[in-house]
């Protein structure tokens, strides 16, 4: 580890009044030197509330974009501008407005993981940790779910209204290594196996819990068991084991998100000195994808 690079950003931060967020799929050296770690609503949340006027960003671009959403009156940097993410990148405002009119009387709930003009045509958004509870909760019993077809197929088994599922899907979760899953198994047969519902069913189908991130956190530190494996991108493991070092961390799946590791110490400490790049946004769209996402907040709390 770069003890130099560390300094140099933690001395920049102060300077600049920025606060440092990381999403828990960051790798280890990002997680251990952020203010805040969590989910994207968490550190969106932290974004609005923290006093500081510059945000650096570690996650991908749309989590940058919400956090932007959330307190466009602050400075969102996103230290490496090409994090994207193929599941938001699925999904484009003339094809939504094309199942919208197919659909009239359904009310859009849009996954987060969707681009801002996307997420300014949806009615509510949601998270993985909220996904049942915002459909149960809209107006309507007719949603549109979009983008992730596996949260929406997972929503859909929970709830009696009807649900249109957008082919969408996170590349890294939706291609799990279900044989990889199988052989952790064997090796750690004590262990609980905590998976995505980005994940397809059949992965679901081995797993003690089905839960995000967040939901991950909380089935821990409920749990007697002392052994995991964890089915989602693999800084979560590192995320979990440094939260409960007495207890044992192993991923399965082999999920790694190439997006979420663009983002390096480097990157952070040139943003900070440039205060670049950015969040912009339309205010159109930003504003119409506040009312979405404040939806969500209001219901979920
Ligand atoms: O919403 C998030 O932060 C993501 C991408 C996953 C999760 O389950 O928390």
């Amino acid at each position: 580890m770069d003890n130099g690079i560390i300094s140099e950003i933690l001395e920049l931060k102060d300077e600049k009044d920025a606060v440092i967020l990381a999403h828990s799929y960051q790798p280890p050296e990002i997680q251990d030197i952020a203010d805040h770690v969590g989910d994207s609503l968490q550190l969106s949340r932290t974004a609005a509330s923290t006093r500081s006027s510059v945000i650096v960003f570690c996650g991908v671009r749309f989590m940058a974009e919400t956090a932007h959403i959330l307190s466009p009156e602050k400075t969102v940097l996103l230290p490496e501008p090409e994090a994207g993410c193929p599941l938001a990148d699925c999904i484009e405002v003339p094809a939504l407005r094309s199942m919208q009119d197919v659909y009239p009387d359904a009310l859009t709930v849009l996954y987060v993981n969707s681009p801002a003009d996307v997420k300014a045509e949806s009615y509510a958004c949601c998270t993985s940790a909220n996904a049942l509870e915002v459909v149960e909760s809209v107006p309507s019993d007719e949603i549109i779910f979009a983008p992730d077809r596996n949260l929406g197929t997972f929503v859909s088994r929970k709830s009696d209204k009807t649900i249109h599922i957008w082919n969408g899907a996170c590349r890294c979760h939706a291609t799990a290594d279900i044989q990889n899953i199988r052989a952790v198994m064997e090796e750690w047969s004590d262990a609980e196996l905590l998976v995505h519902p980005e994940t397809p069913p059949e992965v679901w189908e081995l797993a003690h819990a089905v839960l995000g991130t967040g939901g991950m956190i909380k089935h821990v530190a409920e749990s007697s068991s002392q052994r995991f494996i964890i089915g989602t991108e693999e800084g979560m493991a590192y995320r979990l084991k440094t939260l409960y070092p007495d207890r044992e961390f192993r991923t399965g799946g082999n999920i790694y998100c190439v997006n979420m590791k663009k983002i390096t110490l480097q990157k952070i400490l040139d943003s900070l000195k440039k205060l670049e790049p950015a969040i912009e946004l339309d205010t159109e769209i930003r504003e119409k994808a506040y009312a979405a996402v404040a939806r969500m907040t209001e219901i979920t709390g």
